[in-house]
C-alpha cells in the first residue's frame, strides 16, 4: 500500500524533478489538494499512507461475497486519524505566527496538538474532561509537554470553553472547528481510492464531533469531481448507545459509553454530518457498549489488529448493518484509534488465557501448556 502510494508519489514528484526516499508527510503528498502556499512552513510527523486492510474474518461473517478492509489511522504517528488535521491545522497556525493551541478533548486531539505544537515550537494548552481520557492519550500529553487542564465536567463544557478562550486571548483553536483540520483529514479519503482505485461502495466509520465524516465525504468529493473516482461511497456513521446525540437527533447532556473518545453528547459538526447523512444516502445508528467491545475483542484476537474501543464502532456498526450490505460491495471501516492508547480497556476486555505465579521450571510451563 504504502509502496502503491509511494509510486504515485514519485511519479507526481518527478515530474517536479524532485524525489523522496521516503514517504514525506501527507501535506506533501497531496499538496496540490490542499490550502497551502510557497510561505507555509510544514510542520509533519510523516503522518498518512497509513494500511488499508482486508478483513478475512468480517468477510466471512458479512458473507454475500463483499470485500471488507480497515483503514489502520491508528499507525499514524501519535496513534490516530487526529494527526491528518493537525499537521495542516499547526502549520497554518505557524504560518499566522501563532505562539501558542488551544483544544477540548477526550484525549486523541489532545496528544496529536500537543506532538505537533511542540514540533511547531508552540504552547500547548489542552482541556480535558477529569477522569475520562484513557491511560495512554494522558501519558502523551505530558510526554509531548502540554499544558493539561482537567475540568470538572464533560467534552461538550470543555469545547466551549476553549471556543470562548480562543475568542478573547492569543491563542489558536484547533479542535475541528478549525477548517484546516478537516483539509488534512480528508486525505484518508484520498488514500483509500488510490489504494482501491476507486471509492468503496460503503465508508463505516465512527462518530462524535463528526469532523472525521465530514471530512471523508468532502476528499471522497473532490476526487470524484477531478474524475478519479466514478462513484461515491455511501457514509455509515456509527455512535455509542449512550451518546448518540445524531442519532437520536438531540444534545445528550450526560454522555456515556466505555469508547471515551466519542463521549460527546453535542457534536460541533452535526450540521455537516446531516448533509453528508442525506447526500450520500448513508445511515446513522448506535451500537451498545457490548457490541463494540465485540467487535474489539474480534479485531484483536481474529485479525491482529489492536484499536481502540471507539473505532471498534466502525465495524460494530457493519456488522450490525449485515443485512443491508449489497453483494459483491467493497466496504472500508476506519479504525480511528490504536488500541495501546487504552490498555485499561484492553486488559478488562479479552478471552486471552493469562496464568500468573508459574513455578519456574521446564515440566511446569509444559503442564501448564496443556502437553
Ligand atoms: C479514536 O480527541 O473528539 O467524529 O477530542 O479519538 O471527528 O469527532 C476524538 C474523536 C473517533 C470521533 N475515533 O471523531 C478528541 C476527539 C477516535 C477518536 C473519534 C475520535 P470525530
Amino acid at each position: 500500500m504504502v509502496n502503491q502510494l509511494l509510486q504515485k508519489l514519485s511519479k507526481k514528484i518527478n515530474n517536479k524533478n524532485k524525489t523522496f526516499k521516503q514517504w514525506p508527510g501527507l501535506i506533501q503528498a497531496y499538496e496540490k489538494w490542499l490550502p497551502i502556499n510557497k510561505n507555509t512552513p510544514i510542520i509533519t510527523l510523516q503522518e498518512g499512507a497509513t494500511p488499508l486492510i482486508e478483513l478475512e474474518s468480517i468477510n466471512k461473517l458479512i458473507g454475500k461475497n463483499v470485500k471488507v478492509y480497515a483503514k489502520y489511522d491508528g499507525l499514524n504517528p501519535t496513534g490516530s486519524f487526529k494527526d491528518r488535521g493537525m499537521t495542516m491545522a499547526i502549520s497554518k497556525a505557524k504560518e499566522n505566527n501563532c505562539e501558542a493551541v488551544i483544544c477540548a478533548s477526550t484525549g486523541n486531539t489532545s496528544a496529536s496538538a500537543a506532538a505537533y505544537a511542540k514540533r511547531g515550537n508552540m504552547r500547548c494548552y489542552v482541556l480535558i474532561p477529569d477522569g475520562y481520557v484513557a491511560q495512554g492519550k494522558l501519558a502523551q500529553a505530558l510526554v509531548y509537554g502540554a499544558e493539561i487542564l482537567a475540568i470538572k465536567g464533560n467534552f461538550d463544557k470543555a469545547l466551549k470553553i476553549v471556543q470562548e478562550i480562543a475568542k478573547n486571548y492569543p491563542v489558536t483553536l484547533v479542535n475541528s472547528v478549525n477548517p484546516y483540520r478537516l483539509q488534512g483529514q480528508k486525505t484518508a479519503a484520498f488514500e483509500i481510492i488510490d489504494s482501491l482505485n476507486e471509492a468503496p461502495d460503503w465508508l463505516c466509520i465512527p462518530m462524535g464531533n463528526a469532523g472525521n465524516i465530514s471530512a471523508y465525504w468532502m476528499g471522497f468529493n473532490e476526487y470524484y469531481k477531478a474524475g478519479i473516482s466514478k462513484k461515491l461511497p455511501k457514509m455509515m456513521g456509527f455512535q455509542a448507545k449512550g451518546s448518540a446525540p445524531l442519532v437520536l437527533n438531540k444534545t445528550i447532556e450526560n454522555p456515556e459509553t466505555i469508547a471515551t473518545a466519542i463521549r460527546i453528547g453535542n457534536p460541533v459538526n452535526r450540521e455537516k454530518a446531516i448533509e453528508v447523512n442525506k447526500n450520500s444516502n448513508g445511515k446513522f445508528i448506535s451500537v451498545t457498549d457490548e457490541e463494540i467491545i465485540n467487535a474489539y475483542k474480534l479485531l484483536g484476537s481474529k485479525e491482529g489488529i489492536f484499536c481502540e474501543p471507539a473505532s471498534a464502532a466502525s465495524v460494530a456498526g457493519l456488522i450490525k448493518l449485515k443485512e443491508y450490505v449489497v453483494e459483491n460491495s467493497k466496504i472500508v471501516c476506519v479504525l480511528t484509534g490504536n488500541g495501546l492508547k487504552d490498555p485499561d480497556c484492553a486488559i478488562k476486555n479479552n478471552d486471552s488465557i493469562f496464568k500468573s505465579g508459574i513455578d519456574p521450571s521446564i515440566e511446569i510451563v509444559a503442564k501448564n501448556m496443556g502437553f
